[in-house]
């Protein structure tokens, strides 16, 4: 099927925002979106301005008036697993843009990010089936009593501004959720990753989904269409994933109107390997929480603790890991680590590699960019690296890096594990590894984060409240929870 976006490495596309059910073009101002694995350009993409993004609300505020406004939860769940269908009846096409967007190797994103956004199409089609309200019976002086009853009612036109490094996933996250709820969406993607969200316009018209009930601007944050997307009045909420700093700034243009926020922010999260653990399964959590994505995941582990009788097998073991992934081509099976997504990104990460050495670090493995053949030569790559011997006070061990790399720290009891994990601003995720389900259970109650993982990292259970505690976000997306940030409660009182 001929599509609006790039799925060829050899091509250059001309990307459209995506506006009242229609693409739109623009001559103006387009910047270039590169294929982070070869650095060659692969999209063309306009940047959104105020008139645009303007346009893109106007046009998601009309159709809380059409027929999507109309429609029954009956109908609008019907049509969410449209969606579900044609991502996965489009997977190649899905796929193939999501690995030339972010270089992740092909296989990681046919395994997670291209299945879970049709995942979150579906989950969120049966959540709004069983939403339910409170009800009240009051007692007056009368004898009478009274009925309360609260409804609850769409928010109206959410923001939703998205990062790079899960794309597809991240988005739909929340754009499904919020559609199952009535609101509609004016979604800003990543300026990193602009494909996958345009594609899903293509396949919103085919699932029946009316016009300006899903609108996609580009561009970039401050300065540009993030802000002006954020700061516009006709905006009723706004749900973010990204940096915290950029969480900080977007919360700060909520505040004019008052508008609620919901944010998924940052991480330095913690692995807690104690000497009881099962080493065969903790190596395999722990490499995919450190390594998977090249590192750029939120939820994955930078801090490594290990109880001190096994730091020594444990180090050898994961340096071992670490050494046997395959950076190369997205597209080839054997490749089990890409790049990084940018330049930018991958001069930041290395600039953490050389404060770790500067600050004294052991380097177990890793610590540059690896050799590669052309075209892979001018990619983003960079080693999966690991260090020993870094003091908790060091940038390295207290800053998000965001790359493939942790460092290792020792320690000889429960109590002190749980206190180096918890001395963070930051509160996403924990994995604690052991086979003592007391201690299990002890841990998971004192460290200070939104979601812990024993014996586990990253297994999903879309119904359960996902977020972050201290400076990892506010409130919670995932089943239920999501639905009370894109639903307003309104109580409605019945004298008898
Ligand atoms: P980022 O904050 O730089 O950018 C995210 C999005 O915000 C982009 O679309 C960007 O254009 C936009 N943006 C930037 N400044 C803006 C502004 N002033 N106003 C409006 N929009 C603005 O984050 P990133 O580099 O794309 O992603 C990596 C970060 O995301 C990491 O910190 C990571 O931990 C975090 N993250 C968190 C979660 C979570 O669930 N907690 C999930 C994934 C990523
Ligand atoms: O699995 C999810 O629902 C989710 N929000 C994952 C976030 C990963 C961060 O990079």
């Amino acid at each position: 099927m001929a599509t609006a976006v790039n799925t060829r490495a050899d091509k250059v596309a001309h990307l459209s925002h995506f506006i009242d059910g229609r693409f739109v073009p623009t001559a103006r101002s387009h910047f270039e979106n590169r294929n982070p694995a070869t650095g060659a350009i692969v999209n063309l993409v306009p940047e959104a301005d105020p008139a645009v993004v303007d346009d893109a609300v106007k046009a998601a505020k009309r159709a809380l008036k059409g027929p999507w406004g109309k429609m029954s939860e009956q109908q609008r769940s019907a049509i969410l697993r449209k969606v579900a269908d044609g991502i996965m009846a489009r997977f190649d096409d899905f796929l193939a843009a999501e690995v030339l967007d972010t270089g992740k190797p092909k296989s990681l994103a046919a395994h997670i990010d291209i299945p879970r956004g049709a995942a979150n199409f579906n989950i969120f089609a049966d959540q709004v089936l069983t939403l339910s309200t409170e009800t009240f019976r009051t007692a007056t002086p009368d004898g009478a009593g009274a009925l309360n009853y609260a409804i609850r009612v769409p928010r109206g036109v959410i923001g939703v501004i998205c990062p790079w490094n899960l794309p597809l996933l991240l988005l739909t996250w929340k754009v499904a959720p919020a559609l199952a709820c009535g609101n509609t969406v004016v979604v800003k993607p990543s300026e990193e990753t602009p494909t996958t969200a345009t594609l899903l316009g293509e396949v919103m018209n085919e699932a029946g989904v009316p016009p300006g009930v899903y609108n996609v601007v580009h561009g970039f944050g401050g300065d540009s269409s993030g802000e002006y997307l954020t700061r516009h009045p006709g905006v009723d909420g706004i749900t973010f994933t990204g940096e915290t700093g950029t969480g900080t700034a977007i919360m700060r243009a909520a505040a004019d109107g008052v508008r609620p926020v919901s944010l998924e922010l940052g991480g330095k999260n913690a692995s807690l390997v104690f000497a009881d653990c099962d080493l065969d399964k903790t190596i395999e959590g722990v490499t995919r929480a450190v390594f998977a994505n090249c590192g750029q995941v939120c939820l994955g582990t930078e801090r490594v603790y290990v109880q001190r009788p096994i730091l020594a097998a444990f180090t050898q073991r994961l340096k071992a890991a670490a050494e046997r992934l395959q950076p190369g081509n997205p597209f080839d099976t054997a490749t089990t680590i890409g790049p990084l997504i940018s330049q930018a990104h991958r001069d930041k990460v290395l600039s953490y590699y050389a404060r770790a050495k500067a600050d004294g670090a052991e380097i177990v493995t890793g610590g540059g960019i690896p050799a590669l053949p052309s075209p892979y030569s001018s990619g983003f790559f960079i080693a999966p690296t690991i260090w020993t011997g870094l003091a908790e006070t060091s940038a390295v061990m207290r800053e998000e890096i965001f790359g493939p790399c942790c460092s290792i720290v020792p320690f000889d009891d429960e109590d002190a594990a749980i206190a180096l994990a918890n001395d963070s601003p930051y509160g996403l995720a924990t994995a604690i590894w052991t086979e003592n389900l007391a201690r299990a259970h002890r841990v998971a109650a004192q460290v200070e984060v939104g979601i812990t993982w024993v014996n586990a990292w990253f297994l999903r259970d879309l119904r359960t409240p996902f977020g972050g505690s201290k400076q990892s976000g506010i409130g919670r997306e995932g089943g239920v929870h999501s639905m009370e940030f894109y639903t307003e409660l309104r109580n409605v009182c019945i004298k008898l």
